[in-house]
């Protein structure tokens, strides 16, 4: 005896003796129905050499079905039935009657409920043939599977958004920012609903993102920090592998440029001039004079020398951390020479 479970598409068998084969209709992968064989043998080695076409003991059911009418996951069949009202079909297992409903004379299997793969991808379930009369098992009962096929209703999304990060000024163009990845709660073992490619929506010319890795890079080389020390990415993941019809997601990336020590100090004139009386006690600040520069933190940290224009060393100077400021001092007395009459 053979205990067939029939769905929409896929016709399958739970077990299949040899002989007593009498429930054909098993559609290929392609969707061409196999041809029934008078002959049980020869029905039998053209069901092995199709086997592998085959999803064995599954059904499959599209999750989210908005239909008002239940939807049709698929059939089971004894060939004990005759169609005579003798044979009861029932089912148990996950989701029996709550979500799944059979009806136990035609053994006809309809959801009555929305399911939601990224929520339960597949139920398992035991079908069962009975008589009418007596509930007497007439068939071993047989566990199979109803999976939930996916449909693209889920956007990428950037768990770990938004991002920041640094990248050094006047980098290469190319050098490496940061990676994001976002994820797609859909399938990825089915279709495309899941393959993610991503795209820089703002940020151009100034950076790229890899379509497949979601590494940002420079796009342009020698950004100098002095001039613009920040920008704003935003960066878009789309599914079904960036076509049309796909769905997004966004975050946003920010970038500093991080100091490089590309500038050198510089005074604000050529040259100061400042006069000190010989009579001011030693040591005395004669004067104080400032540098800037256009870097940051230790790249604009000031050390002031005397380089000429003082062998006798009367003047010294020293940096003060505080303002970084140069300041002069005297550290010997200043004798003046009296012009002689
Ligand atoms: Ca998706
Ligand atoms: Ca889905
Ligand atoms: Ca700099
Ligand atoms: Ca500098």
């Amino acid at each position: 005896m053979s205990f067939l479970i029939c769905g929409a598409v896929w016709l399958l068998t739970v077990h299949l003796p040899r002989e007593n084969v009498s429930c054909w209709g098993l559609r290929s992968a392609d969707g061409s129905p196999e041809r029934p064989h008078s002959d049980p043998k020869r029905s039998w080695d053209a069901l092995q050499r199709q086997k592998r076409n085959w999803v064995w003991n599954q059904f499959f059911v599209l999750e989210e079905y908005t239909g008002t009418d239940p939807l049709y996951v698929g059939k089971l069949h004894s060939d004990v039935d005759k169609g005579d009202g003798n044979v009861k079909y029932v089912l148990t297992g996950d989701g029996a009657s709550s979500i799944f409903t059979i009806d136990e004379k035609t053994g006809d299997i309809h959801a009555t409920k929305r399911l939601d793969r990224e929520e339960q991808g597949y139920y398992t379930l035991r079908a069962q043939a009975v008589d009418s009369k007596t509930n007497a098992p007439v068939e071993a009962e047989s566990e199979f599977i109803v999976k939930v096929q996916d449909i693209n209703d889920n956007e990428p999304k950037f768990l770990n958004g938004p991002y920041t990060a640094g990248v050094p000024e006047m980098s290469p163009l190319g050098t490496m920012v940061v990676q994001v990845t976002a994820t797609d709660a859909d399938d990825p073992t089915y279709g495309n609903s899941a393959r993610v490619v991503y795209s820089i929506i703002h940020g151009h010319p100034y950076f790229s993102v890899e379509p497949k890795t979601g590494i940002i890079r420079t796009a342009l080389p020698n950004m100098d920090r002095e001039t613009r020390d920040q920008y704003v990415l935003i960066i878009q993941a789309k599914d079904m592998v960036g076509q049309m019809g796909g769905l997004s997601g966004s975050t946003s990336v920010t970038v500093t440029l991080t100091d490089v020590n590309d500038n050198p100090p510089r005074f604000s004139r050529k040259s100061y001039q400042y006069s000190v009386l010989e009579s001011v006690p030693v040591p005395s600040v004669v004067a104080k004079l400032k540098a800037t520069d256009a870097d940051i933190d230790s790249n604009a940290e000031m050390d002031y020398h005397i380089i000429d224009g003082d062998a006798p060393g009367v003047f010294n100077v020293t940096t003060d951390e505080e303002t970084q400021e140069g300041v002069i001092f005297l550290q010997r007395g200043v004798n003046v020479p009296v012009p002689t009459p």
